[in-house]
């Protein structure tokens, strides 16, 4: 046998969506090294320690390797014969006679073609209009109110090099930090070019000590804060709107009810310190507003992200270079995954399901008639909640890819409980995770650096994810296994790619005329420099600067909408649950609890005065209850923690989060469910150690905000 020539190969992480560039050393056929490179566009040779670590996993001994499919309640191996058989069998039936009691859920993890394949797939081969993905989780709010608002989400508009032209950036609920660590550079950036940073959280995080400027609202108060802010620039004659806008008089007059006093007493933050920051954005020059999760994942995170886009866009910075407002996106290819056809209400190019027009281009280029095209579905946890319901709109089974919905989803345990109830549960994935264990079968997926792609970066910035190595034993790359899939449901058509680059192509011209127009980009072309979207011609220039007016809706004009906010929990013993990222696991933890390089711990946060109340001492533990579940976990006693708040790492480990939070209440927009605010009651419990190795107590500094 010849052995491979060593080998330098430049992709992207698999991880978040910064999608750092790194060069991958391969021995003998295998990555053995990484090294991060200068010449990345979006974090000039820093990586964190997940995207470092990542090879690790790549042939860790629980890869799945062969297709697993349960017998006598057991997974037992098969030959890919047998395991197409079985969709065959299964599937047939349901595709002929009830498509739409078939579901797919996919991921912000999948290549933007991965992403095209699914939900063409979905479309196409099942005819199902049963298909979402895990954005819904994730940026959706931000996405929803992004959308109604200018008819484009571009998540960044600009640049990350452009963050240091801003005088004053304001991250809401945005611990980056942690989650994206090379945009911290940036901030810093902004600083030493005299620049402030503030960070609104309930929490002092690692983000704002940095910052060095920190409001701590109380969860679920952003929009109101957004309010008051808005206010008083009216008051103080700051409104210079951004372009002629429909909305604009009813969001100002509506910002009249949010006086100064009103708005601290709501958030639960001292008037002076709202002053404070409202006189900091009313004397910046070019003031950004990022938001995360934090204020997106309510189920008014719409209507909350609309506030502040609102108070950016009648202070006159929106599309200006450094200024405005943006989207922090989470997922390697979280952007490219809103955008290209896995959503339940959307086509390639981030068209519209219910758009006639759009759904006449689609069927032309799928060469089907126009009245196959199935209509928008149910959206992701909605589908979940439908799994194994024997009534109308219910499902009998699910192909799941790039998801780990029992540990993800909220109501976690009620959607555990769903999925089992399926008939079918068919989990495309490359290690075991807690929803391959339900499945009736498994098929071994590739990862990152196994495969050809593209991802899109938290600024629009399409990259190339270049392959380094193959798959291990009988494992297959995502995109033939989907083909195989709708080969075996008798739906060959339009699924018969060659090669990767068959597929590549198909995807880049699907998306022509569309407002995420990628049809100007080749590998070649993505070879000489990342290009950010839209980029509609090959001979022609890409877009770094999206937010410019006129906007793509249908009179050129953006929509303010007036936020329509619930009235805050005010009880004054109501204690709040929310959750949030540890800097050294990623998501569920499928990838990252496997890795020893990585640690962290599931503990929850809890500020000293609120376990004194509740009797309970560092070292101990807590049984923390709501009206979904309970969990019990060790403590951390955290000063930096708002007295009204209890904070626990979202997912990074089974059995805690999601248990705690609600399956049925959605955004009404987003259909976001309430993972940043859950009312809890506690109770203290005998020690148990973390689930890995234990951090100390961290002792923040107390935020000015929590001083009593
Ligand atoms: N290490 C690591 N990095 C990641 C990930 C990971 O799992 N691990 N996941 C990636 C993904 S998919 C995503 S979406 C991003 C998310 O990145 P972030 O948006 O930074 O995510 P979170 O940590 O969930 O939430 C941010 C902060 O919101 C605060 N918060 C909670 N409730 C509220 C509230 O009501 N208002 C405000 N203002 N703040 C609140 C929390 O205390 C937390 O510090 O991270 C990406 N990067
Ligand atoms: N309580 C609470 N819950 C939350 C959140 C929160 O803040 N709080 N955040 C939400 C957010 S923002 C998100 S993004 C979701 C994420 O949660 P999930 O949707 O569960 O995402 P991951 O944990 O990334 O799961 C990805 C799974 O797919 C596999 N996978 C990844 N990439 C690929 C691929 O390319 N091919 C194949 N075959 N498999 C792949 C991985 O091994 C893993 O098993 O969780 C949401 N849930
Ligand atoms: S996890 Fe994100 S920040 Fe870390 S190396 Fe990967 S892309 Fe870069
Ligand atoms: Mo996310």
């Amino acid at each position: 046998m010849n052995a491979a020539p060593s080998r330098t190969v430049r992709t992207t992480c698999p991880y978040c969506a910064v999608q750092c560039n790194f060069d991958l050393h391969t021995e003998q056929g295998l990555v053995t090294r990484t090294t991060p490179t200068r010449d990345c566009p979006v974090a000039h040779g820093t990586v964190c320690k997940k995207g470092l670590s990542a090879p690790g996993d790549l042939r860790h001994p629980d890869r799945l390797t062969t297709p697993l499919l349960r017998r006598d309640g057991q997974l037992v191996p098969v030959g890919w014969p047998e395991a197409l058989a079985y969709v065959r069998d299964a599937l047939t039936p349901l595709v002929q006679s009830a498509p739409q009691r078939v579901g797919v859920f996919g991921g912000g993890s999948l290549t933007n073609e991965k992403t095209y394949l699914l939900g063409k797939f979905a479309r196409v081969a099942l005819r199902t209009p049963h298909i979402d993905h895990n954005g819904r989780y994730g940026v959706a709010s931000a996405s929803a109110a992004l959308n109604r608002t200018f008819g484009l989400d571009r998540g960044l508009g600009f640049p990350l090099d452009d963050l240091p032209r801003s005088d004053l950036i304001v991250l809401v609920g945005a611990n980056v930090a942690e989650t994206l660590p090379p945009v911290m550079q940036y901030l810093k950036a902004a600083r030493n070019r005299g620049g402030a940073v503030y960070a609104i959280d309930p929490r002092v995080t690692p983000t704002a000590k940095v910052a060095g400027r920190h409001l701590a609202p109380r969860p679920g108060t952003d929009g109101v804060l957004a309010l008051g802010l808005l206010h008083l620039m009216k008051q103080w004659g700051r409104i210079r709107p951004t372009a002629p806008a429909h909305g604009l008089s009813d969001v100002l007059w509506h910002a009249d009810d949010y006086p100064p006093a009103r708005v601290a007493h709501d958030c639960g933050v001292p008037e002076e310190e709202l002053i404070v920051l409202a006189r900091a954005y009313a004397d910046a020059r070019t003031p950004l507003i990022l938001t995360g999760r934090g204020p997106e994942q309510h189920t008014h995170g719409t209507d909350t992200v609309q506030a502040w886009i609102n108070l950016a866009f009648l202070t006159g910075h929106v599309g200006k270079q450094g200024g405005g407002f943006g989207t922090l996106t989470g997922q390697g290819n979280g952007q490219g995954g809103r955008q290209h056809g896995q959503k339940n209400d959307q086509l390639p190019g981030a068209r519209s399901l219910r758009d006639p027009r759009h759904r006449a281009q689609m069927a032309a280029h799928w060469n089907i008639p126009e009245h196959q095209l199935p209509q928008p579905g149910h959206s992701a946890q909605e589908l979940l909640n439908a799994c194994g319901d024997p009534g109308e709109g219910g499902l009998d089974a699910l192909i799941v890819l790039g998801s780990n919905p029992v540990v993800s989803a909220a109501g976690a345990g009620q959607i555990t409980e769903r999925l089992k109830a399926l008939k079918h549960l068919i989990v495309i994935d490359f290690l075991p995770s807690e929803t391959t264990q339900l499945a009736t079968l498994v098929l071994p997926g590739s990862m990152w650096c196994e495969e050809e792609g593209t991802t899109t970066n938290l600024e629009g910035r399409v990259q190339r994810r270049r392959r380094a190595m193959t798959v291990p034993g009988a494992a297959r790359e995502d995109w033939r296994i989907l083909c195989d899939l709708a080969h075996a449901v008798g739906r060959p058509h339009g699924f018969t790619y060659p090669t990767f680059r068959s597929l590549q192509d198909d995807f880049f011209l699907a998306t022509r005329g569309a407002r995420a127009d990628y049809s100007g980009l080749s590998a070649e072309r993505l070879d000489r420099a990342s290009a950010q979207w839209p980029v509609p011609r090959a001979d022609g220039p890409d877009t770094p600067l999206a937010y410019a007016p006129t906007y793509p809706t249908p009179d050129g004009l953006a929509t303010l909408h007036v936020p329509r906010l619930p009235a805050p929990d005010l009880a004054p013993r109501a204690l709040r649950l929310t959750t949030g990222r540890l800097s050294g696991q990623y998501q569920s933890g499928t990838q990252t609890r496997r890795n020893p390089a990585l640690k962290g711990a599931n503990a929850a946060q809890i500020h000293p005065d609120t376990a004194h109340a509740h009797g309970l001492r560092a070292g101990q533990s807590v049984t923390l209850i709501t009206a979904h579940g309970q969990a019990t976990l060790p403590v951390t006693l955290t000063p930096g923690i708002r007295p009204d708040t209890l904070f626990i790492p979202p997912f990074h480990w089974p059995g805690a989060a999601n248990l705690l939070t609600d399956p049925a209440a959605l955004d009404p927009h987003s259909r976001m469910p309430g993972f940043k605010v859950t009312p809890v009651t506690l109770r203290p419990a005998p020690a148990i150690t973390a689930n890995s190795a234990p951090e100390r107590a961290t002792p923040h500094p107390t935020s000015p905000a929590l001083q009593p």
